[in-house]
């Protein structure tokens, strides 16, 4: 299977005034993201709010995306949820649909053994002819993959990749080197650059909604071997990540596309709207960063 590479923006979700989606202001954000260059989609993870959506606005939210974007670009779907059953639900209905990859989050809340997650994702991948991306996402799945079970999983051959959203650059490194064939995408865009020093060739990140054309200029540079000015990037993007952090990524974001002509609404509750002085930070971050 050929290796997925490039910028994978983490969709976000639009709401309307009610909270409903909202497919018109997600074919506009899909269309520009499109031109701005992207080469895929990452739908229904975390930066969607995917956990916050029914199971039907799931499969809404996904047959839009393939409606504007399918026929252009790879999306890859993640499925993730708490039962088995429903991630599986979530991954044929992917599957009608003709996306390129399912990816799942762990099942979370619970504290299901090690054996439970790793075979989670063997029943996954079974279930569909689909190729399957582990998602390690430790911080917020709370699920601590050790080398040896990511091992484990990546033997599988129908597991063809992992989204590291990790600090944990050591065991990315080790992966890639085990796994020189996987599709190993970069989950925190604040690492970019060190996770391109890995091996890494894709990138998944939530931050791409908001500057798409620095992580693809970050990446040519890469390639270029042009690292002073590939470092230079990396740090603009990591100005605007740290304000981010501190107003919540996902709120802050939204405030931004909000700004570029994207009103993608609120983030849902239990998010709370942003604060007045946090949309007064995102504002002058838009006017220093972004015009
Ligand atoms: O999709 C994103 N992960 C989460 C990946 O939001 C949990 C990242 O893009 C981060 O938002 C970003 C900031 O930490 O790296």
């Amino acid at each position: 299977m050929e290796k997925f590479q490039g910028i994978y923006p983490a969709l976000v979700t639009p709401f309307d005034q009610e909270g409903k989606l909202n497919i018109k202001v997600l074919d506009s954000l899909l269309h520009h993201l499109m031109e701005c260059g992207v080469d895929g989609f990452y739908v229904g993870g975390s930066t969607g709010e995917s956990y916050l959506l029914s199971m039907e606005e799931r499969k809404r939210l996904l047959e839009a995306v393939m409606e504007t974007a399918g026929k252009k670009v790879k999306i890859i779907a993640n499925i993730g949820l708490f039962a088995t059953a429903h991630g599986i639900e979530l991954a044929k209905h992917a599957e009608k649909l003709g996306v390129s990859a399912i990816s799942s989050v762990p099942p979370f809340y619970f504290n299901f053994c090690m054996e439970e997650y790793l075979n989670y994702y063997e029943e996954l991948a079974n279930a569909v002819e689909l190729p399957v991306i582990i998602y390690n996402i430790p911080a917020m799945s709370g699920v601590r993959f050790s080398k040896e079970d990511l091992y484990r999983l990546l033997s599988n051959e129908k597991i063809v990749g992992m989204k590291h959203t990790s600090y944990d650059l050591f065991q990315l490194q080790q992966v890639l080197q085990e796994f020189p064939e996987k599709s190993v995408f970069a989950g925190h865009d604040e690492l970019f650059l060190s996770a391109l020093s890995t091996g890494v060739r894709a990138g998944i990140g939530s931050t791409y909604n908001i500057m798409p054309k620095k992580f693809i200029e970050l990446m040519r540079l890469f390639q270029e071997r042009r690292m002073d000015e590939a470092l230079r990037i990396q740090g603009e993007i990591n100005d605007v990540i740290c304000v981010l952090c501190q107003v919540g990524i996902f709120k802050g974001i939204k405030e931004l596309l909000r700004l570029q002509g994207f009103d993608c609404g609120t983030c849902r509750k239990p998010f709370l709207p942003l604060a007045e002085e946090d949309k007064k930070r995102i504002a002058v971050l838009y006017e220093n960063y972004f015009v």
